[in-house]
């Protein structure tokens, strides 16, 4: 009998340290198998993906972003003129006379997603020369565009802007708009992200009637 439990004892001993030498091969041969798949390596052949600044579609309402306007509005709004780029919210520059509106936020720029981009629609109704669009990077401006009624987009355009001085930093991004006391114009901001090139694009009208932005935001809001 003492035999016998004896050779149970070994025989009980010997399964369970098969069983684990099965297991402990198992646990390395796992991480060696992904080791030698090669995917990564396919994967890096694509660009990043695109990533949204915070709240960089303003979906979430007026968060995250500072803004700034002399006359007081808000600036992230759902109350537009126009159809936002996407859901239902934009932000609305401008649109009054001896206005500057700005919305700002404290971003990091990813070394390799430096271009920053946006999609803007302008109306206005002055000539080049005395409304602007400017994009300041910790106050250092980085973008500028005359707002007047050769520029108008008639739908929204995308901008991208190289920020590769400003790679690997945090820092702050601010869009604005000045505009003077007479002839007015309109600046709408959507869609703020980061990417990995320069490459824009343009979305077809999606006005069907053509604005010429005089009145806009008097209109829109009674002001
Ligand atoms: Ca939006
Ligand atoms: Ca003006
Ligand atoms: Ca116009």
């Amino acid at each position: 009998m003492e035999k016998r439990t004896r050779y149970m004892a070994v025989g009980l001993t010997v399964v369970i340290t098969l069983g684990l030498l099965i297991n402990i091969s198992f646990a390395y041969a796992i991480p060696l198998t992904i080791k030698n798949i090669y995917l990564p390596l396919v994967l890096n052949n694509y660009p990043p993906a695109p990533i949204l600044l915070p709240n960089g579609d303003f979906e979430q309402g007026p968060i995250i972003w500072d803004e700034f306007s002399t006359h007081g509005y808000e600036l992230i709004t759902k109350d537009l003129s126009i159809t936002p780029y996407d859901g239902q919210w934009a932000a609305w520059l401008g649109g009054v006379f001896d206005e500057v509106s700005y919305i700002e936020q404290q971003v990091t720029v990813p070394n390799n997603l430096h271009y920053l981009s946006y999609w803007h629609e302008i109306y206005s109704s002055d000539t080049c020369g005395n409304d602007f669009e400017r994009v300041l990077v910790n106050s250092n401006e980085v973008f500028t565009y005359d707002l007047c009624d050769p520029n108008d987009t008639d739908g929204w355009v995308q901008v991208a802007i190289d920020l590769s001085a400003y790679a690997n930093q945090s820092v702050m991004i601010q869009i604005r708009s000045e505009c003077n006391g007479s002839l007015n114009s309109n600046l709408f901001i959507d869609h703020v992200r980061l990417q990995y090139s320069s490459h824009t694009m343009s979305q077809p009208a999606n006005n069907l009637i053509s604005i010429d932005g005089s009145s806009l935001r008097m209109e829109s809001q009674n002001r």
